[in-house]
């Protein structure tokens, strides 16, 4: 049986004329036209050369045409690889010498500087814009044909590849398989209680497992509608509550959100369901969106590497402060860290997760396959955690050196190789520090060179043209040497003491 998740979903079609999406200029696409318009866009890239297995990579502007890009790359059984647009050339020509796509489909007007980084990967360069133009969009549009054999895929091929960052080292291609994602958007579904009558405010970058992933793919598979936003916009967002169900967003989204003066019970009675995750949910900032509209926001924890792992019930308490229950058909532990023994309830250890969710290892990594992912299934996510007396689990901390700055996941070890090769710089330590808006913000601490000391400016100048912005540190602060242990490790925890009330 095919297994594609593309035909798994328009299989599931039961009223083609019914909206699927929707955008903010009143443009509107029904699962017929979708059907079509990821048709075209198939054929266009089978007569680019693309065939089954062939990755297909994007950094394009969030948009219909980029979301049927992706359809498109399912149906021609393709591995999709989105890339967040605030990624710089030197960041892509990474991920794009790594995985080595077929095609590499870029927004017109970056296609100049992207060009010789495309060239260098040995990938054919290919443009869309938000609008649909770009020479991949009118290769799509240029075809009639709007209709389009799904490619058959087993639940183990590949249907994406997403970059996640290492610890150490650099970032690795999380292979997920149409299986993943299938069962994904099935137990989330359940969990949700999608169903046709939804309509979704999607806000968040496509991009990412949020928003590409659950967002997109719960919404499609339910044969419910989104409205499609380019990006977040808190007073668009609020002013959609009327006519919408559902908001998907990370922490930050939720922030902005409660400084509306008309948030309130009356702007949000139609909605049935506000979803948070990607980051660590205030327990205050749940409190504050209870106590302004009478929702519970309803959070739930996952990864690149497993999709959905826990949620809190549609029905029943939803917990601040914890991410809840594991979803139908996933397993969740918590171990020992060194020894990998199951710990008893209420203490902390590791969290590792097993099920149809967690993904197929790393893109040509088999090492780092092999230290995450043990032979029995469960995957090693790298978070501290613990279960509480009614089995919701907790996310106490990170086991790795990671910072989320609205949602978005930034590797200190990344930041750090750049700001030592800096002239005036001894080293440097990069930290995560709370940040009343973005969760956490990224903070650099620097030894200077006592000769010729390198200024804040000098860094953040030096840094803007090879990192994107969002990694950028919101501050550089100096110190004569970093704190270490007797081991020689900087004490971060040391670091991130001192510095903590820096933003208020
Ligand atoms: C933008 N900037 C940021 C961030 N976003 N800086 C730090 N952290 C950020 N997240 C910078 C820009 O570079 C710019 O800097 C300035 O802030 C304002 O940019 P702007 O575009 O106006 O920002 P924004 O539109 O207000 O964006 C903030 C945002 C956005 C809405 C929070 O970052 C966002 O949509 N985040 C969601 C990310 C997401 O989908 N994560 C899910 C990952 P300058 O002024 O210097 O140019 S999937 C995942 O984590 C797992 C699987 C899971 O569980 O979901
Ligand atoms: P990513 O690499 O983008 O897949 O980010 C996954 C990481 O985000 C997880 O390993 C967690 O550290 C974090 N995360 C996601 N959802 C939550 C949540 N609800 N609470 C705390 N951390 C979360």
């Amino acid at each position: 049986m095919n297994q594609n998740l593309f035909h798994l979903l328009a299989e599931g079609i039961v009223d083609p004329k019914a909206t699927a999406i929707e955008t903010p200029d009143g443009h509107r696409l029904s699962y017929a036209d979708i059907l079509a318009a990821s048709a075209r866009m198939a054929h266009a890239l089978v007569s680019l050369g693309v065939v089954p297995g062939d990755r297909v990579a994007a950094q394009v502007e969030k948009s219909v045409p980029a979301l049927m890009l992706y359809l498109a790359s399912l149906r021609a059984g393709a591995v999709f690889l989105p890339l967040n647009t605030a990624y710089t050339p030197a960041e892509i020509a990474y991920f794009i010498g790594d995985a080595t796509p077929r095609l590499f489909v870029c927004d017109p007007a970056a296609a100049p500087k992207l060009a010789p980084v495309a060239q260098a990967a040995g990938a054919r360069l290919m443009t869309l814009g938000a609008d649909g133009s770009g020479t991949l969009g009118e290769a799509a549009a240029a075809g009639r044909e709007g209709d389009f054999a799904t490619v058959p895929r087993g639940a183990d091929d590949l249907a994406a590849l997403l970059y996640t960052s290492g610890t150490t080292g650099r970032s690795k291609g999380a292979m997920l398989s149409h299986g993943n994602l299938v069962s994904n958007t099935r137990a989330l579904q359940q969990a949700w209680r999608f169903d046709q009558r939804d309509v979704l405010i999607h806000a968040l970058p496509i991009f990412h497992t949020h928003g590409l992933f659950v967002a997109s793919n719960v919404t499609l598979f339910s044969g419910a509608s989104m409205i499609f936003l380019p990006k977040f916009d808190p007073a668009q967002v609020l002013g959609l509550m009327g006519r919408a169900s559902v908001l998907m967003g990370v922490p930050t989204f939720y922030v902005r959100l409660l400084a509306e003066p008309g948030l309130d019970r009356t702007s949000t009675a139609g909605m049935r369901l506000f979803v948070s995750g990607s980051a660590p949910l205030l327990a205050e900032t749940h409190r504050a969106w209870q106590q302004r509209t009478g929702h519970a926001i309803l959070e739930r924890y996952g990864m690149t590497e497993t999709n959905m792992n826990t949620s809190n019930p549609y029905e029943g308490p939803r917990v601040a402060g914890t991410v809840g229950l594991p979803l139908p058909g996933v397993e969740v532990k918590v171990t020992d860290p060194v020894s990998g023994e199951t710990l008893p309830q209420g203490q902390i250890g590791m969290v590792e997760v097993r099920g149809p969710n967690v993904f197929k290892g790393y893109w040509q990594m088999p090492e780092k396959t092999a230290a995450e992912l043990r032979p029995d299934g469960f995957f090693i996510t790298g978070d501290l955690g613990c279960f509480d007396d009614n089995g919701y689990l907790q996310i106490v901390g990170r086991g790795k050196d990671l910072v989320i700055s609205g949602g978005l996941n930034v590797y200190p070890r990344e930041v750090e190789t750049e700001i030592d090769a800096l002239p005036g710089v001894v080293e440097s330590a990069v930290i995560g520090l709370s940040h009343p808006d973005l969760g956490e913000a990224v903070t650099a601490v620097v030894v200077p060179d006592p000769d010729h000391p390198a200024t804040e400016s000098a860094i953040l100048a030096a840094l803007a043209p090879r990192l994107a912005r969002f990694k950028l540190p919101k501050r550089v602060l100096f110190l004569d040497e970093l704190p270490r242990n007797t081991m020689g490790k900087v004490q971060k925890n040391q670091l991130r003491d001192r510095y903590a009330g820096l933003y208020g």
